[in-house]
Protein backbone atom coordinates (compact mmCIF):
# COMPACT_ATOMS: atom_id res chain seq x y z
CA UNK A 1 0.00 0.00 0.00
CA UNK A 2 1.53 3.66 -1.09
CA UNK A 3 0.57 6.37 0.94
CA UNK A 4 0.42 9.60 -1.24
CA UNK A 5 0.48 13.32 -0.89
CA UNK A 6 -2.66 14.97 -1.91
CA UNK A 7 -5.34 17.38 -1.08
CA UNK A 8 -7.05 17.42 1.28
CA UNK A 9 -5.24 15.09 2.52
CA UNK A 10 -2.85 11.82 1.92
CA UNK A 11 -4.71 9.25 0.44
CA UNK A 12 -3.48 5.18 0.47
CA UNK A 13 -3.59 3.36 -2.94
CA UNK A 14 -2.50 -0.32 -4.18
CA UNK A 15 -0.86 0.10 -7.59
CA UNK A 16 -2.57 -3.56 -7.78
CA UNK A 17 -6.03 -2.35 -7.53
CA UNK A 18 -5.77 0.88 -8.89
CA UNK A 19 -6.27 2.10 -12.65
CA UNK A 20 -4.81 4.81 -15.06
CA UNK A 21 -7.44 6.32 -16.75
CA UNK A 22 -6.50 8.43 -19.51
CA UNK A 23 -9.57 10.83 -20.63
CA UNK A 24 -10.02 11.80 -24.57
CA UNK A 25 -6.82 12.26 -24.90
CA UNK A 26 -7.74 12.53 -28.80
CA UNK A 27 -6.72 14.70 -31.54
CA UNK A 28 -10.20 16.45 -32.18
CA UNK A 29 -9.41 17.71 -28.55
CA UNK A 30 -5.82 18.66 -28.16
CA UNK A 31 -5.28 19.47 -32.23
CA UNK A 32 -6.30 22.36 -34.35
CA UNK A 33 -9.30 21.41 -36.91
CA UNK A 34 -11.46 19.28 -34.25
CA UNK A 35 -14.12 19.48 -32.35
CA UNK A 36 -12.22 21.42 -29.35
CA UNK A 37 -11.49 23.81 -32.02
CA UNK A 38 -14.88 23.83 -33.31
CA UNK A 39 -16.37 24.80 -30.46
CA UNK A 40 -14.10 28.00 -30.38
CA UNK A 41 -11.28 26.65 -27.69
CA UNK A 42 -7.81 27.66 -28.12
CA UNK A 43 -6.21 23.85 -27.96
CA UNK A 44 -2.93 24.68 -27.63
CA UNK A 45 -3.90 25.53 -23.70
CA UNK A 46 -4.38 21.09 -23.73
CA UNK A 47 -1.32 20.20 -24.79
CA UNK A 48 0.91 21.01 -21.27
CA UNK A 49 -1.06 18.10 -19.73
CA UNK A 50 0.45 15.47 -22.50
CA UNK A 51 4.00 15.27 -20.95
CA UNK A 52 2.83 14.64 -17.39
CA UNK A 53 0.11 12.15 -18.92
CA UNK A 54 2.86 10.40 -20.83
CA UNK A 55 5.57 10.01 -17.63
CA UNK A 56 2.25 8.58 -15.59
CA UNK A 57 1.72 6.14 -18.62
CA UNK A 58 5.24 5.13 -18.50
CA UNK A 59 5.02 4.41 -14.78
CA UNK A 60 1.67 2.42 -15.11
CA UNK A 61 2.96 0.40 -17.60
CA UNK A 62 6.12 -0.58 -15.64
CA UNK A 63 4.42 -1.23 -12.32
CA UNK A 64 2.17 -3.50 -14.14
CA UNK A 65 -0.69 -0.58 -13.44
CA UNK A 66 -4.02 -1.53 -15.60
CA UNK A 67 -3.81 1.26 -17.94
CA UNK A 68 -7.43 2.19 -20.03
CA UNK A 69 -7.58 5.14 -22.22
CA UNK A 70 -11.04 6.37 -23.86
CA UNK A 71 -12.51 8.34 -26.56
CA UNK A 72 -15.35 10.08 -26.76
CA UNK A 73 -17.07 9.95 -29.90
CA UNK A 74 -20.37 8.76 -31.78
CA UNK A 75 -20.98 6.08 -34.65
CA UNK A 76 -21.01 6.99 -38.32
CA UNK A 77 -24.49 7.17 -38.66
CA UNK A 78 -25.09 9.23 -35.62
CA UNK A 79 -27.51 7.19 -34.45
CA UNK A 80 -25.88 6.65 -30.67
CA UNK A 81 -25.64 10.75 -30.80
CA UNK A 82 -28.36 12.85 -28.79
CA UNK A 83 -30.18 15.53 -31.42
CA UNK A 84 -29.66 17.89 -28.95
CA UNK A 85 -26.34 17.55 -28.26
CA UNK A 86 -25.36 17.29 -32.48
CA UNK A 87 -27.89 20.89 -32.73
CA UNK A 88 -25.97 22.83 -30.38
CA UNK A 89 -23.20 23.19 -32.87
CA UNK A 90 -23.48 25.11 -36.22
CA UNK A 91 -23.39 23.58 -39.62
CA UNK A 92 -20.79 23.20 -41.66
CA UNK A 93 -19.23 22.89 -37.90
CA UNK A 94 -20.99 20.20 -35.93
CA UNK A 95 -20.86 16.85 -35.01
CA UNK A 96 -20.41 14.53 -38.27
CA UNK A 97 -19.74 17.13 -40.32
CA UNK A 98 -16.47 16.69 -42.25
CA UNK A 99 -13.75 18.67 -41.02
CA UNK A 100 -9.70 18.73 -41.11
CA UNK A 101 -9.37 15.95 -39.50
CA UNK A 102 -12.30 14.24 -40.86
CA UNK A 103 -16.08 13.74 -39.55
CA UNK A 104 -16.16 16.06 -36.65
CA UNK A 105 -16.10 13.30 -33.43
CA UNK A 106 -16.95 10.51 -35.27
CA UNK A 107 -15.52 6.87 -34.33
CA UNK A 108 -12.60 5.68 -37.01
CA UNK A 109 -11.82 9.23 -38.08
CA UNK A 110 -8.12 10.64 -37.62
CA UNK A 111 -9.62 13.60 -35.20
CA UNK A 112 -11.30 10.66 -33.09
CA UNK A 113 -7.72 9.09 -32.70
CA UNK A 114 -6.14 9.23 -29.41
CA UNK A 115 -2.83 11.98 -30.28
CA UNK A 116 0.14 8.96 -30.91
CA UNK A 117 2.19 10.60 -27.80
CA UNK A 118 -0.44 9.19 -26.03
CA UNK A 119 -0.82 5.75 -27.73
CA UNK A 120 -2.30 2.57 -26.42
CA UNK A 121 -0.21 -0.13 -26.12
CA UNK A 122 -1.88 -3.50 -27.35
CA UNK A 123 -3.82 -4.98 -24.32
CA UNK A 124 -4.68 -1.63 -22.71
CA UNK A 125 -8.46 -0.95 -23.56
CA UNK A 126 -9.92 2.01 -25.38
CA UNK A 127 -13.54 2.66 -24.06
CA UNK A 128 -15.45 4.50 -26.62
CA UNK A 129 -18.12 7.03 -24.59
CA UNK A 130 -21.10 8.68 -26.21
CA UNK A 131 -20.79 10.87 -23.24
CA UNK A 132 -18.80 13.19 -21.24
CA UNK A 133 -19.01 10.42 -18.41
CA UNK A 134 -16.90 7.15 -19.02
CA UNK A 135 -19.40 4.81 -17.39
CA UNK A 136 -22.13 6.07 -19.30
CA UNK A 137 -22.98 3.49 -21.73
CA UNK A 138 -19.86 1.87 -21.88
CA UNK A 139 -18.28 -1.35 -20.24
CA UNK A 140 -15.88 0.48 -17.97
CA UNK A 141 -17.83 -0.25 -14.90
CA UNK A 142 -17.09 -4.47 -15.87
CA UNK A 143 -14.13 -3.53 -17.12
CA UNK A 144 -12.92 -2.50 -13.53
CA UNK A 145 -14.54 -4.88 -11.70
CA UNK A 146 -13.05 -7.80 -13.92
CA UNK A 147 -9.92 -5.92 -13.03
CA UNK A 148 -10.49 -5.86 -9.47
CA UNK A 149 -9.79 -2.45 -9.55
CA UNK A 150 -10.75 0.17 -6.05
CA UNK A 151 -8.84 3.37 -6.90
CA UNK A 152 -8.34 5.38 -10.09
CA UNK A 153 -5.72 7.80 -10.73
CA UNK A 154 -7.69 10.43 -13.65
CA UNK A 155 -5.90 11.94 -16.30
CA UNK A 156 -7.18 13.99 -19.66
CA UNK A 157 -9.19 16.45 -20.83
CA UNK A 158 -10.93 18.88 -20.29
CA UNK A 159 -11.28 18.93 -16.26
CA UNK A 160 -14.00 19.98 -15.57
CA UNK A 161 -16.24 18.53 -18.73
CA UNK A 162 -15.08 14.75 -19.15
CA UNK A 163 -12.62 14.46 -16.18
CA UNK A 164 -15.60 16.04 -13.75
CA UNK A 165 -17.76 13.84 -15.28
CA UNK A 166 -16.14 10.95 -14.52
CA UNK A 167 -14.72 11.21 -11.58
CA UNK A 168 -18.16 12.11 -10.13
CA UNK A 169 -19.60 9.28 -11.76
CA UNK A 170 -16.48 6.82 -10.55
CA UNK A 171 -16.89 8.12 -6.77
CA UNK A 172 -20.68 7.09 -6.85
CA UNK A 173 -19.30 3.70 -7.72
CA UNK A 174 -17.39 3.49 -5.10
CA UNK A 175 -13.91 3.66 -6.33
CA UNK A 176 -11.23 6.33 -5.22
CA UNK A 177 -10.49 9.33 -7.55
CA UNK A 178 -6.83 10.87 -7.49
CA UNK A 179 -6.68 13.53 -10.09
CA UNK A 180 -3.14 14.66 -10.62
CA UNK A 181 -3.59 18.89 -11.21
CA UNK A 182 -1.10 19.06 -13.93
CA UNK A 183 -2.16 16.22 -16.14
CA UNK A 184 -5.84 17.45 -16.49
CA UNK A 185 -6.47 20.45 -18.65
CA UNK A 186 -8.84 23.06 -19.46
CA UNK A 187 -9.83 25.62 -22.31
CA UNK A 188 -10.55 27.75 -19.61
CA UNK A 189 -7.77 28.36 -16.67
CA UNK A 190 -10.48 29.75 -14.21
CA UNK A 191 -12.47 26.46 -14.49
CA UNK A 192 -8.94 24.15 -14.03
CA UNK A 193 -8.61 26.05 -11.28
CA UNK A 194 -12.36 25.64 -10.28
CA UNK A 195 -12.53 22.22 -11.13
CA UNK A 196 -9.70 20.86 -9.27
CA UNK A 197 -10.96 23.37 -5.70
CA UNK A 198 -14.96 21.21 -6.10
CA UNK A 199 -12.96 17.83 -5.51
CA UNK A 200 -11.18 18.78 -3.03
CA UNK A 201 -13.03 20.99 -1.10
CA UNK A 202 -15.61 19.91 1.74
CA UNK A 203 -12.66 17.16 2.85
CA UNK A 204 -12.69 16.01 -0.61
CA UNK A 205 -16.35 15.65 -1.26
CA UNK A 206 -15.30 13.44 -4.51
CA UNK A 207 -11.52 13.20 -4.71
CA UNK A 208 -8.50 13.55 -3.95
CA UNK A 209 -5.92 16.18 -6.23
CA UNK A 210 -2.09 15.53 -6.31
CA UNK A 211 0.31 15.84 -9.17
CA UNK A 212 2.44 13.26 -11.48
CA UNK A 213 4.96 14.17 -9.66
CA UNK A 214 4.14 12.62 -6.54
CA UNK A 215 2.67 10.14 -8.03
CA UNK A 216 6.14 8.74 -9.90
CA UNK A 217 7.49 9.61 -6.65
CA UNK A 218 5.08 6.94 -5.30
CA UNK A 219 5.52 4.65 -7.58
CA UNK A 220 9.19 5.23 -7.82
CA UNK A 221 10.98 1.60 -6.05
CA UNK A 222 13.86 4.25 -4.79
CA UNK A 223 11.53 6.12 -2.84
CA UNK A 224 8.78 3.82 -1.99
CA UNK A 225 10.19 2.88 1.44
CA UNK A 226 9.22 6.73 2.09
CA UNK A 227 5.95 6.45 0.68
CA UNK A 228 5.26 2.80 1.45
CA UNK A 229 3.05 1.83 4.22
CA UNK A 230 2.53 -1.54 6.51
N1 LIG B 1 -15.81 20.82 -24.62
C1 LIG B 1 -15.15 20.31 -23.60
O1 LIG B 1 -14.56 21.01 -22.79
N2 LIG B 1 -15.06 18.97 -23.45
C2 LIG B 1 -15.75 18.02 -24.15
O2 LIG B 1 -16.63 18.30 -24.95
N3 LIG B 1 -15.38 16.73 -23.94
C3 LIG B 1 -14.41 16.34 -23.04
O3 LIG B 1 -14.15 17.02 -22.05
N4 LIG B 1 -13.73 15.22 -23.32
Amino acid sequence: MLLLDAQPEPVRFEPATTALILIDMQRDFLEPGGFGEMLGNDVSLLRSTIAPCKALLVAARGVGMMVIHTREGHRPDLADAPPAKISRGHPPRRIGEVGPMGRILIRGEPGHGIIPELAPAPGEPVIDKPGKGAFYQTDLALILANGGIQSLIVCGVTTEVCVHTTVREANDRGFKCIVPADAVGSYFPEFQQAALAMITAQGGIFGWVSDSTRILAALSPSSAGLSSIA
